[in-house]
């Protein structure tokens, strides 16, 4: 039978490219010099794209693909996707919700931990000899016990206010409707969530009305001794504003896995106090990549033998 022909944006793991060669025939965007000759070569013959959440798909990309039928996204971020375009076109977008929730959230509490514990300095501290030089490090402050707002109450907020129960926090969130929880209390606002939390956790989706949403008002609001986590997408925080906060005290600390026009970042991070980074890894484990690039597959193997999409976006509009 003719394998279907499918454009990779970019890369996954072997055990995906390895899998996903031996079920289509692969076009990798990513790898082309000259990616407009690429496109119009092999663009006619393309049914299906496979991406990644950070990558996504542009929608002069898609108008290359006239006979595209599916993006199916390895991740559950669907930002960098032109859902425009494709629901213009009809063409059926997935990501890979669920199967990453726990370690997203995993990252999210022990990012919070290790920030307000100073755990990444006191690392250093003690490899460095400082300790033996130069005696105990500062006092730092407590994590358990606080007041945590949790900025999107989807899957990701969700599970990291059950993990944040076990902390005895004081818990509070945000989200477009007010939603069923263990005695959370509802604060729409994020500018009064802000204000009524030490930590704050923003897993929000990223959408064009999202952007920015972690403005200088926020982040001043969350205050001298607040923290800021963010594990959703660097467009829903206001960039610079955080980076002159955390320069002239106005916020405590941030704890970042995701980052303007990543991974090439803003210089002043390389500096600035109060600051942990990650570099976005919060689905980054075997198992979960393992279960992220399954279903990116199963989709595309749905969609390709007329069965119902498992996590769909989009539905293909024929
Ligand atoms: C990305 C993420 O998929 O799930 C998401 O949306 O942010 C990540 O898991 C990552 O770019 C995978 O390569």
């Amino acid at each position: 039978m003719t394998k279907i022909d499918i454009l990779q944006m970019g890369s996954y793991p072997e055990w995906d490219e390895t899998v996903l060669d031996r079920l289509y025939r692969m076009h990798r965007y990513d790898q082309a010099a000259d990616k407009a000759a690429f496109l119009a070569e092999i663009g006619p013959r393309i049914r299906g794209v496979a991406t990644r959440g950070d990558l996504g798909i542009s929608g002069e990309v898609v108008a290359a693909l006239p006979r595209l039928e599916i993006v199916s996204v390895y991740g559950v971020g669907y930002d960098a996707v032109d859902l425009n375009a494709c629901r213009l076109r009809g063409v059926a977008v997935t990501n890979t919700p669920d199967v990453l929730t726990g370690d997203v959230a995993d990252l999210a509490v022990a990012m919070w931990l290790a920030a307000t514990r100073q755990m990444v300095e006191a690392e250093a501290w003690a490899r460095s000899g400082s300790w033996a030089a130069n005696g105990a490090r500062p006092l730092t402050r407590r994590a358990h016990g606080k007041r945590a707002g949790i900025l999107g109450l989807g899957r990701i907020g969700r599970a990291i206010g059950n993990r944040l129960a076990g902390f005895d926090m004081q818990i509070s969130y945000s989200s477009r409707v007010q939603k069923p929880t263990p005695g959370w209390a509802y604060v729409p606002d994020p500018m009064a969530l802000a204000d009524a939390s030490d930590v704050l956790f923003v897993a929000l989706a990223a959408t064009p009305q999202t952007r920015h949403v972690v403005s200088a008002p926020v982040l001043a609001a969350l205050g001298p001794e607040g923290l800021l986590v963010n594990i959703s997408r660097a467009a829903n925080v206001d960039e610079a504003a955080l980076i002159d906060a955390l320069v002239t005290g106005k916020l405590g600390g941030a704890a970042l896995d995701v980052f303007d026009n990543e991974p090439i970042l803003d210089p002043r991070f390389r500096d600035l106090p109060g600051l942990l980074m990650q570099p976005h890894i919060g689905s980054a484990t075997v198992e979960t990549r393992k279960a992220m690039g399954q279903l990116m597959r199963d989709n595309l193997a749905a969609h390709f033998s007329g069965q119902p999409l498992l996590t769909p976006v989009l539905a293909r509009q024929t």
